[in-house]
C-alpha cells in the first residue's frame, strides 16, 4: 500500500470545511425527507452518523487555532484493531457495529453499573471542544470533539475511597476488528489515568466530532480524550470503565515499557528513545512547530505533576 506522509497531502486535496458542512446539511435533509428510509440498515447507518449532535455548549477550553479539515482528521490516524497504516481505521472500521452499545462502569465506586450509550448521550450537556491533538509519532491536529467532562459520569457512580487510577478498556471482538487478529499488541487495547488527571475538566468523554457523532474509525460511539497527553493514552470505542487501587497495565506500556511511560505526558524535553519531541507537523503544515509543554494546556494541568520528576514518571 502507498503509504502517505501528511506532508504529501496537498491542499487541494482537503475538502474546507464549508464543503463538509454543506454536505453534512444535504444529507441531514436527505434523511428527513426519507430519501434514506427503506434502504436496509446501512444506509440508516449512514444516515444516523450523519445525524447532527445538538445542541452544543462552546467551552473557554476550546482553542481558535485553525481546525483540521474533516478529511483528514477521519482519514489520518491510528486504531491499531483496523490494521497499523494511517488509512486502515477509515478502510476497515465499517465492520464495527456501534448500537447497540454498552459501556460497564465498575470497580471503586458505590453505584457501579451498566450504561447504555443512548444514556451516555444525555448523561449532562454536550460541548464542542476544540482541542490540540499530538500524537507521540510527531504530528499533531486540532480536532472539534463533542462531549462532556469525563468526571461527570464520575459523579453519577460515587468513588469509594479505593479509587486511585482508572482504566479505560476497548472493545475486544476480532469479527469487528479484524486488526485484532493480529498481535501487535496484547488485545483488548488499555489505557488509564491517575484519579487527579482523570477527573480534571479538561478530560472529555467524547461521543462526537465536528458535530457529528464519531465516526468509526475515530472511536465510535464514546470514547476519552485527553488533550495534554500523547494520543494513544486517549482510548478508542470503550466498553469498559474500571476505578482500580493499582496503576493499571496499559497496552502501550507493557508492550515496550522502555519506550512508553504510563504519564505519557506531552513533552518536548524528554525525548523519545528512538527520536525527538521537540518538534510537531500539524497535519496540513508544510513547516515543523515546535511542540509546547503538555501540548500548550500547562496552564491548566502543571500544577497536577508538581514535584514529580518528569524524566522518570515519563
Ligand atoms: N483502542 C485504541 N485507541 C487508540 C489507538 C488504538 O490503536 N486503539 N490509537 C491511539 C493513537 S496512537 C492516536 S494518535 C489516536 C488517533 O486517533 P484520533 O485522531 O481519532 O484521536 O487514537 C488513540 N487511541
Ligand atoms: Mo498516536
Amino acid at each position: 500500500m502507498l503509504i502517505r506522509k501528511p506532508s504529501d497531502i496537498v491542499p487541494s486535496e482537503i475538502t474546507p470545511q464549508p464543503v463538509y458542512a454543506r454536505r453534512r446539511e444535504f444529507m441531514k435533509s436527505a434523511a428527513l425527507l426519507g430519501l434514506a428510509a427503506g434502504l436496509g440498515p446501512l444506509a440508516h447507518a449512514n444516515a444516523s452518523a450523519a445525524a447532527v449532535l445538538a445542541p452544543l455548549k462552546k467551552s473557554p477550553f476550546s482553542t481558535a487555532e485553525p481546525q483540521t479539515p474533516f478529511d483528514n482528521v477521519t482519514h489520518y490516524g491510528n486504531f491499531y484493531e483496523f490494521g497499523t497504516d494511517k488509512e486502515d481505521p477509515a478502510d476497515h472500521s465499517g465492520s464495527l457495529r456501534v448500537r447497540p452499545w454498552a459501556v460497564r462502569v465498575e470497580g471503586a465506586v458505590r453505584k457501579p453499573g451498566t450504561f447504555d450509550i443512548e444514556t451516555l448521550l444525555k448523561l449532562a450537556p454536550l460541548e464542542e471542544r476544540i482541542y490540540r491533538m499530538r500524537c507521540v509519532e510527531g504530528w499533531s491536529m486540532v480536532i472539534p470533539w463533542v462531549g462532556y467532562p469525563f468526571s461527570e459520569l464520575v459523579k453519577r457512580v460515587e468513588l469509594s475511597g479505593n479509587a486511585k487510577y482508572v482504566e479505560f478498556t476497548t472493545l475486544l471482538d476480532p469479527q469487528q476488528m479484524p486488526g485484532q487478529k493480529v498481535p501487535v499488541l496484547d488485545w483488548p487495547y488499555v489505557e488509564g489515568l491517575r484519579m487527579d488527571e482523570a477527573m480534571h475538566p479538561l478530560t472529555l468523554l467524547t461521543v462526537g466530532l465536528y458535530g457529528q457523532p464519531l465516526p468509526s474509525q475515530n472511536g465510535a460511539p464514546v470514547r476519552i480524550v485527553v488533550p495534554w497527553k500523547y494520543g494513544f493514552k486517549s482510548a478508542k470505542s470503550i466498553v469498559r470503565i474500571r476505578f482500580v487501587e493499582q496503576q493499571p497495565l496499559t497496552s502501550w506500556n507493557k508492550a515496550v515499557p522502555r519506550e512508553y511511560g504510563f504519564y505519557s505526558n506531552v513533552n518536548p524535553h524528554v525525548d523519545h528513545p528512538r527520536w525527538s519531541q521537540a518538534k510537531e507537523r500539524r497535519i496540513g503544515e508544510f513547516l515543523k512547530r515546535e511542540t509546547l509543554m503538555f501540548n500548550g494546556y500547562a496552564d491548566q494541568v502543571a500544577s497536577l505533576y508538581a514535584g514529580m520528576d518528569l524524566q522518570k514518571y515519563f
